[in-house]
C-alpha cells in the first residue's frame, strides 16, 4: 500500500467518511480517573473542567487518518515492544497560553520516554507525522482556565499495562473519545 504523506492529514473536524480523528493516549481505568477528577474539582476554580471520562495522557497525536491507513495504524500498536510502568502523578500546573490546567508526574519513568520513542520512531517509519515536540506528559484538567501556581499533591499512582489508540468525534458539546483498539505493554518491569 502507498505511503501516507502528510498531506493526507488536513485539519477536519473527523467526522469525514473518508477519515478518523485519531491519537495515541495512555487511558485510565475509573479508579485513576475518579481520584484525578476529584483532585481536580477541589484544585482548580475557573474554566471548564474536562468530564472524567474524557481524562487521558496524549502520547502522540495523528489527526485525520485516511481509513484505509487505519490498519496500518494498528499494525504499530501490534508490533510495539513497550513494557508495563507506573506513573506517579503528583503536580497540577497550567500553561498559561492554551489556558489549560494539567496533572502531571513530577518523575518521568524511563520506560514512558522508551515507550514514546519507539512509538515515534514506529510513526515515521511508516510515513505518519510524529510529534515533533518536546514530549510533556500531562493529564489535562481544565480548559479556559486562569492561570494558577504549580501545586504538589498527593500522587495519584497509576499502573499503566495498556497503550489505547482512540477515536476523537468532535461534537457540538465538546469531545468525545472512543477506545479504538488496546494493546497491552510487557509486565516485567512495573517501576521505570
Ligand atoms: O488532552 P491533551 O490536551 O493532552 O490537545 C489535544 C488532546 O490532548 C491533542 O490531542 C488530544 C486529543 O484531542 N491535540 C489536538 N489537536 C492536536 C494537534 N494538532 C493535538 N496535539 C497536537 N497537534
Amino acid at each position: 500500500m502507498a505511503k501516507v504523506g502528510l498531506a493526507d492529514f488536513m485539519p477536519g473536524n473527523g467526522s469525514d467518511g473518508g477519515t478518523q480523528r485519531l491519537f495515541w493516549a495512555l487511558w485510565p481505568d475509573e479508579t485513576v480517573r475518579r481520584a484525578v477528577a476529584r483532585l481536580a474539582r477541589g484544585v482548580i476554580s475557573s474554566g471548564h473542567l474536562v468530564p472524567p471520562e474524557n481524562l487521558h495522557v496524549t502520547l502522540a497525536f495523528l489527526g485525520d487518518v485516511p481509513v484505509e491507513a487505519i490498519s496500518r495504524v494498528r499494525a504499530i500498536g501490534a508490533e510495539l515492544p513497550g513494557s508495563a510502568f507506573a506513573l506517579e502523578l503528583d503536580r497540577i500546573g497550567c500553561w498559561p497560553r492554551p489556558r489549560i490546567s494539567w496533572i502531571a508526574p513530577s518523575h518521568m519513568p524511563v520506560l514512558l520516554v522508551q515507550l514514546h520513542r519507539e512509538l515515534r520512531q514506529a510513526l515515521r517509519k511508516a510515513g505518519f507525522p510524529a510529534p515533533a515536540r518536546r514530549f510533556a506528559p500531562h493529564m489535562t484538567l481544565a480548559r479556559r482556565s486562569a492561570p494558577h501556581a504549580f501545586q504538589n499533591v498527593t500522587p495519584v499512582v497509576w499502573s499503566i499495562e495498556r497503550i489505547a489508540l482512540i477515536r476523537s468525534h468532535l461534537e457540538q458539546i465538546g469531545a468525545r473519545y472512543e477506545i479504538l483498539y488496546e494493546w497491552p505493554l510487557r509486565l516485567k518491569n512495573t517501576r521505570g
